[in-house]
């Protein structure tokens, strides 16, 4: 097969095809205390997860570092403020989105600047999330398909 035909296949993806679907996901509500987004980071090993309202729409993404930094005062961790603040206080409201029918193309530029791009539908629902490793999986298949190795 040439390299136009692989490249066709490849381009041929799309994002429903290799996202990992909402009910897989860790996530986050808006009005949540920053002590239950911290818990959920660590116990889940994410560095950073999705946000949504309470109608379950995509209201932003939130990281261990953001709280971190916003708790640090000049000399201690400022602990007592995890439960005074919640995760619309520091979250992350501008951020890359895609949905279900995007292109692989389009999803690779993406992931070039953030680990993962939340994926929602036509009304702003959540329905998941496209990782870098689902998209490098498929430029590792590609790849080994195309060339001599
Ligand atoms: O729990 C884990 N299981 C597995 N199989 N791999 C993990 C796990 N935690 C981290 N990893 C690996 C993945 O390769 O480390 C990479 C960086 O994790 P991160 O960013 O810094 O927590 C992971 O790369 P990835 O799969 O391309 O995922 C990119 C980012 O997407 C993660 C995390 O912020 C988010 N993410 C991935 N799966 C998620 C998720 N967020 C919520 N729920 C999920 N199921």
């Amino acid at each position: 097969m040439s390299m136009l035909q692989r490249g066709k296949q490849l381009t041929d993806i799309l994002v429903r095809d290799i996202m990992i679907s909402s009910e897989k996901v860790a996530h986050v509500q808006m009005n949540n205390p920053l002590e239950h987004a911290l818990l959920v980071l660590v116990k889940s090993g994410y560095s950073a997860v999705p946000v949504l309202d309470s109608s379950s729409k995509l209201v932003g993404t939130i990281g261990k570092t953001v709280i971190l930094n916003e708790i640090l005062g000049l000399e201690r961790f400022e602990v007592e403020k995890l439960s005074e603040m919640t995760v619309q206080d520091v979250m992350k409201r501008n951020i890359p989105l895609l949905t279900e029918n995007h292109s692989f193309t389009e999803a690779l530029k993406e992931v070039i600047n953030t680990p993962f791009v939340c994926v929602v539908d036509d009304e702003g629902y959540f329905d998941g999330i496209l990782t870098r490793r689902a998209i490098l999986k498929e430029l590792r298949k590609y790849i080994y398909s195309t060339f001599d190795h």
